[in-house]
């Protein structure tokens, strides 16, 4: 017996009048079992009409099966498998609601458009992917000319490159947890590196857990939540353990840095050096290698296998051999204007010198060029530690279908706008790298990815956890805020027009469309960059009258009731900046610094 069902997607157009048409990877046929699909509490548009259902092909070849739905379940039964090719369509003809409840069987004549057989869609393993703090320094996004990621390049030549995708928020903390539970930090109050996400959501099922409970075999390796807040129930393995996610990093110096002085409220690793150790001797290295050997073994169940690679995260310690790719005298600066930051409120400026004022004390240690010799170096490494992965894997028995999904928490700054590192509103904080590449075969898209795929489209890393949802054919999880990205994976200039919305601790926002960023800060102050113009975000528009009709339709994406600031056990050291709990909190604190 040959069962099938319609997958769920929340990107079918909500049209009312018949006919319709519905692409076949919409449909996944299967072998044996039981490949029903519930439908959840959103039933499909054309659920409610749509009944009759006819194969469109040039070579008709009748087929007869019966379609059922009871209970909330929809399924296709057929006593042969029908000839049918990815991307062959259904054609769905409205017959009355009424006579498909009442008889609950209805005959499907299916018309096959060509012989050959495909094999029937079984649920993809994952690699999944994280490199901690890169931003759009890859050659695949081209934001710094001498970076040098040949292994991502190769990613992005087999699959599709998210070349506009953004973080949730621009630190580790709340950016992996909203991607990885696929809830944004305004609906559940989780804004900060310095709250714990666990007491936030004690009950939330995450996206490794929910794909075990859908008969996956969860595991990973290194940093996939953030760093001091594991969660054991998320997965059946980890390495180096449930309770512990990151393997030793080596320290030069312990407890002091190398190149960079410490200043007051100074981050501890913020330093680089090249370091007198063997690929093989890191904690990167050995991550990969314990998921390397999990590609490399048979599995009964298909797998979610996460990898954390740490680099290019500080300290840029990383062996000498990644430095010397970028000789000190030939590194380049990143492009910077000229008193950028004159058109900016205090607020923005609070947040461009925040913790200390990096820029002016790297200025004064001579250390601007080392340090993006240090970035360049470390995502030299974190490319080479892909590249180890993306190997293991085409050599593995799981290399036709294992989709991989490759992303990074946020971006980063190196003196542009005078600010460094995260924590911060701007398109080089934000944007963050996104590639998925899908093999032929997976349930949510047939035909798979076609390599080199680039997408211009505004996206979000709140869109993962409904993307891998539907590629594996599992019904959509209740309440995700983001959007399947299978349509741009299918189609990478598909209609899309979605803004990223993203939030820096509480109360703090932007909005990002195709054209445009619109921030605004908790005391009310605001900017407007006008991206086809002004992609480093050098001239802010938002004083601009002629702009105003533009910033008041860019705020309204802004949420209305946003959850608060959840408080929690975190213990707060000295260097850490506590989020403010509201506008009145922001200005009787600045008044208590003065
Ligand atoms: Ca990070
Ligand atoms: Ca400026």
């Amino acid at each position: 017996m040959i069962t099938g069902a319609f997958l769920h997607r929340r990107s079918q157009p909500a049209q009312t009048e018949g006919p319709w048409e519905m692409p076949l990877t919409q449909v996944a046929l299967s072998v044996g079992g039981d490949s029903r699909r519930r439908l959840g509490k959103r039933p499909l548009p054309h659920i409610d009409h749509a009944l009759r259902v006819a194969h469109r092909g040039r070579r008709p070849l009748p087929l007869s099966g019966s379609l059922t739905f009871s209970q909330g379940w929809l399924g296709l039964e057929f006593p042969a498998l029908p000839a049918i090719l990815p991307g062959d369509m259904f054609q769905l003809q409205p017959v009355p609601r009424t006579s498909l409840l009442a008889a609950m069987t209805l005959s499907i004549v299916l018309f096959a458009a060509c012989a050959s057989t495909e094999p029937p869609a079984t649920p993809p393993n994952f690699l999944f992917i994280s490199v901690d703090d890169l931003n759009d320094w890859i050659e695949p996004l081209g934001g710094h000319p001498q970076a040098r990621t040949p292994n991502l390049s190769r990613l992005a030549a087999e699959g599709i490159n998210f070349s506009r995708n953004y973080a949730v928020s621009p630190a580790c903390n709340p950016s992996r947890t909203a991607l990885l539970t696929g809830l944004h930090t305004y609906t559940t109050g989780m804004y900060s590196n310095y709250q714990y996400w666990r007491e936030v959501l004690p009950e939330t099922v995450t996206l490794p857990k929910y794909l075990s409970q859908n008969g996956y075999w969860s595991a990973g390796a290194g940093k996939i939540f953030h760093n001091n807040m594991p969660d054991p129930v998320s997965w059946d393995a980890y390495f180096p353990s449930k309770q512990r996610h990151m393997p030793n990093y080596f320290y030069p110096r312990p407890g002091d840095t190398v190149n960079m002085p410490s200043f007051e409220g100074m981050y501890v690793d913020f330093d680089w050096t090249p370091i007198n150790l063997s690929d093989e001797d890191t904690g990167d290295f050995q991550s990969v290698d314990w998921v390397i050997r999990q590609l490399a073994r048979p599995h009964e169940t298909p797998f979610f296998l996460a990898c954390g690679i740490y680099r290019p995260h500080l300290p840029w310690y990383v062996p000498q051999k990644y430095f010397d790719m970028f000789p000190l005298e030939s590194v380049q600066l990143p492009r910077v204007l000229e008193g950028d930051l004159d058109d900016l409120g205090e607020r923005s400026r609070d947040i461009a010198s925040r913790g200390g004022d990096y820029h002016r004390h790297v200025l004064s240690a001579g250390q601007w060029k080392q340090a993006v010799q240090g970035y360049l170096a470390s995502i030299a490494f974190a490319d080479s530690m892909v590249g180890r992965l993306l190997d293991a894997l085409e050599a593995s028995p799981h290399a036709d279908n294992t989709v991989v999904v490759l992303w990074s928490d946020h971006g980063w700054q190196l003196g542009e706008k005078q600010h460094w590192r995260k924590f911060a509103l701007w398109d080089n904080v934000l944007r963050t790298v996104l590639m998925i590449k899908v093999p032929k075969g997976t349930p949510g898209l047939l035909e798979g990815t076609r390599g080199g795929g680039r997408t211009e489209r505004i996206t979000s890393l709140i869109d993962i956890f409904p993307t891998l949802l539907e590629l594996a054919g599992l019904p959509q999880k209740e309440g995700l805020d983001g959007r399947s990205l299978v349509g741009l994976l299918r189609d990478p200039e598909a209609e899309w027009d979605h803004p990223a919305i993203s939030t820096y601790d509480f109360s703090e926002y932007s909005v990002r469309t195709q054209d445009w960023r619109y921030v605004r800060y908790i005391d009310g102050s605001e900017e407007l960059y006008d991206h086809r113009r002004d992609p480093e975000e050098w001239h802010n528009l938002a004083d601009d009258p002629a702009y105003a009709d533009a910033k008041r339709e860019l705020s309204s994406a802004i949420p209305k009731n946003p959850a608060p600031l959840v408080e929690t056990s975190y213990p707060l050291l000295p260097h850490h900046i506590a989020p403010y709990s509201s506008r009145e909190d922001y200005e009787s604190r600045k008044r208590q610094q003065q």
